[in-house]
């Protein structure tokens, strides 16, 4: 039976020595840690991390292996050295700043890198001894970014998914790092990689393109072995756990206990000890609301709560010391015998104690300058059961993004936050419950397991795909089946496409005539009533009209903009849009031929494309990227970016080959059809077409045709083999 492996840098599991040296395991109640409960404690699974203290001896380490390996986990071991280079240097003092775009936080440091490198492998080393065919590995956030790669190396029939839970920079920022490129290299070891928002998708996937030099179609990245998907899956809360424990009797005793001291209205601001969640900037917001509303003071207080956390490191120290001097000056400035305005504590609390919090403050300010989701402010909206209550939320939380009917704002802007406060305080309760209803109901929806249901069937759905595309070179008795199944059919459809499948490539795109062979051979199989031959290319009608035009056969041009029937006219596509894209388009790709000797611009009617086949290896690929990418953005727009042999074409989406490989198979309902083609553009027509036609891809790579062949050379012989088996 195949199993699920888990792994973080960290085990959902708090290990604790008491006065006689005994360890006690207390099982995490995190978020992760509950989402993933249902499936790690089941049969064989297993969850492999860090168990958070360092051991000496090799008999307590196997002691604490043989514990955790009865509640479904397994420790790697991490020495003092790795914690601190692994974990708090490369982890936390290079990638956490880096990706939370704090540049001026970013330390560089060769000995964290390979530290990190060796943790990675350490963590692999440990997943090997589990590894078994057919296990999924589900590798959790950015201490791990190698180990995806490390793992299809061990195996590279793995099952892996990989999430990242705090956001991934834009290419600016991501290309300061010195080992970016292994870095995404590492991750894409894995089968399917997800983050929180689309715009961590965006910023990895244009990463990816301009670092490592791959190409991506939508979501998906081609790579030579597999295709890997990225993703963006919102993580959810356990909505039920926070909405119960809200009306515990536990959660309503406290509530009652501290309100004995806790006058006054309440505004919670509650976050682990961190430069990216904003504290400071909204202790300053809220010195300001006080001296620009000194009616509301003594009115309501702040319930600061800061948990601990990575306090080893200088930045985190420094933050410390910058907030405890604000809460000072703020309190000492505008405190009054009988009101505090903020009430501190640097400590954490337990499940209860932050339920009694979500209850009594009214409003929870959660301003992150950069968080990747922030779950605290989805708990502070499940706790309100009785609907009251106002969420002020910074837009650059992930979260954001699926509470839009939070007071949203931008965490600079100190103007707004002050408004924003004023407005939260002063919003009528009808109001609040109107939000509060809109919110509470999508996050009950978009729960945790609804969030580890959707990664794990879209990992296995990728994983399906992958098979799918895994097309298999045409074996002679594929090959004999084709010329059978042929010559017993009643109706034969043969869908070809031109460059690179009937033709060779060649430097001039004018220069591609048939041989007079291969029109013979299509001649032959034209003359047969019973076959329908269709050129289905992305030439231009003209080109296709010179070269085929005296087959008389069915001939489609740029990709069915243009087709024209035997005998009579070209006619355009009805399906096709305006022409207003174009214009945008052609000063973007017009920018690229100055800046690239060598390369031009074809105008069709229906698409635009550049052509680097002349220019300069490696420029004209760095060039082509570049060009993408930039392209990337008009896919909103309604036009589809393609990279074909040295091209990169532009067209509408309304349009492809598949749609009218599919119109064709309609109309003669044939009983034998096949495609052949070549490029990206020709994988729609294997991918719409039923599975039982015969689609076959020249050339090597992953595709969705059924079967591959060498080059044009082999088309032309098995073209042939099928017009003799008619005469
Ligand atoms: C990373 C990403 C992303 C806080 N104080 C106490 C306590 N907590 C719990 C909260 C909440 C969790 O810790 C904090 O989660 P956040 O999402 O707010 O932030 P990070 O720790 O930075 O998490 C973040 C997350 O991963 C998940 O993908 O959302 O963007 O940075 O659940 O309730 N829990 C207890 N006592 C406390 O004092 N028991």
């Amino acid at each position: 039976m195949s199993k699920t492996i888990i792994i973080s840098n960290r085990l959902p599991v708090r290990i604790e020595k008491d006065e006689n040296d005994e360890l006690s395991y207390k099982t995490s109640e995190g978020g992760l840690a509950t989402g993933l409960g249902s499936i790690f404690k089941t049969g064989d699974n297993i969850w492999i991390g860090w168990p958070g203290m360092a051991f000496s001896s090799e008999e307590s380490k196997a002691n604490v292996k043989e514990n955790l390996l009865e509640r479904n986990m397994a420790p790697v071991f991490l020495t003092e050295d790795e914690v601190n280079n692994y974990y708090l240097g490369f982890s936390n003092q290079t990638l956490w700043p880096a990706y939370h775009y704090f540049v001026q936080n970013i330390i560089f440091n060769e000995k964290q890198w390979q530290s990190y490198v060796d943790a990675n492998k350490k963590f692999a080393a440990v997943v090997a001894e589990y590894i078994e065919p057919g296990d999924t590995i589900w590798v959790h956030d950015y201490q791990l970014l190698l180990l995806p790669q490390m793992l299809r190396d061990i195996n590279p029939d793995l099952t892996i998914g990989f999430f990242q839970h705090i956001p991934f920079p834009s290419y600016e920022v991501f290309r300061m790092i010195p080992w970016r490129q292994e870095l995404l290299k590492g991750m894409l070891g894995a089968d399917y990689i997800a983050f929180h928002t689309y715009d961590d998708m965006r910023h990895f996937l244009s990463s990816v393109h301009r670092v490592v030099g791959l190409a991506y179609d939508r979501n998906e990245i081609l790579l030579d072995d597999r295709i890997v998907v990225v993703d963006s899956v919102p993580m959810g809360i356990d909505y039920d756990k926070y909405a119960k424990s809200a009306e515990s009797s536990d959660a309503i005793a406290r509530e009652a206990r501290y309100r004995r001291d806790l006058r006054g209205r309440l505004v919670l601001s509650m976050d682990r000890l961190d430069y990216s969640k904003g504290i400071s900037t909204r202790l300053k917001a809220f010195e300001r609301f006080l001296i620009e509303n000194p009616n509301y003071k003594g009115e309501f207080s702040l319930l600061l709560i800061v948990v601990p956390s990575r306090d080893k490191v200088p930045s985190y120290q420094s933050l410390k010391e910058e907030i405890d001097e604000l809460v000072g000056r703020i309190n000492g400035e505008f405190g009054r015998m009988n009101w505090t305005p903020i009430h501190y504590f640097y400590r954490s609390f337990p499940l209860p104690a932050l339920s009694a919090f979500y209850r009594m403050c009214e409003i929870a300010m959660i301003t992150p300058l950069r968080d990747g989701m922030n779950l605290v402010c989805k708990e502070f909206i499940a706790s309100k059961r009785d609907q009251k209550g106002v969420l002020i939320l910074s837009e650059m939380a992930g979260s954001s993004k699926e509470l839009s009917d939070a007071i949203l704002v931008n965490p600079n802007d100190q103007k707004q936050l002050v408004e924003s406060l004023k407005k939260a305080l002063e919003m009528p309760q009808e109001e609040q419950v109107a939000h509060m209803e809109l919110m509470q109901s999508s996050l009950q929806k978009y729960n945790i397991f609804k969030w580890v249901d959707l990664f794990l069937g879209n990992l296995e759905e990728v994983k399906t795909m992958q098979a799918e595309m895994a097309t298999h070179n045409l074996d002679k008795k594929s090959h004999s089946q084709i010329i059978n199944d042929f010559s017993k059919a009643q109706k034969r459809l043969i869908l070809l496409d031109y460059d690179g499948t009937l033709v060779p490539f060649h430097d001039d795109p004018e220069s591609c005539a048939p041989s007079d062979e291969l029109m013979e051979t299509l001649k032959q199989l034209k003359s047969n009533p019973n076959n329908e031959v269709v050129i289905i290319s992305g030439r231009k009608a003209d080109h296709l009209e010179k070269w085929m035009g005296s087959l008389h056969s069915h001939l489609v041009a740029e990709h069915g903009a243009w087709i024209k029937e035997p005998y009579s006219k070209w006619t355009r596509n009805p399906e096709l849009n305006s022409d207003d894209w174009k214009e945008e388009v052609k000063e973007i790709i017009n920018f690229y031929v100055d800046r690239t000797p060598g390369s031009f611009l074809e105008e069709k009617a229906n698409a635009l494309v550049w052509h680097y086949r002349k220019v300069e290896k490696g420029l004209g690929a760095l060039r082509s990227s570049e060009l993408y990418s930039h392209l990337k953005y008009m896919r909103r727009r309604g036009v589809d970016v393609m990279e074909g042999n040295h091209i990169v074409e532009v067209k509408p989406t309304a349009i492809n080959k598949g749609k009218i490989a599919l119109e064709y198979k309609k109309r003669f309902n044939p009983d034998f059809s096949m495609a052949i083609g070549d490029d990206r553009t020709d994988e729609y027509m294997f991918e719409m077409l039923p599975e039982s036609s015969y689609t076959i891809k020249v050339g090597p790579g992953n595709s969705f045709a059924r079967f591959s062949i060498k080059d044009d050379v082999a088309v032309r012989v098995i073209l042939k083999e099928l017009a003799e088996a008619d005469s």
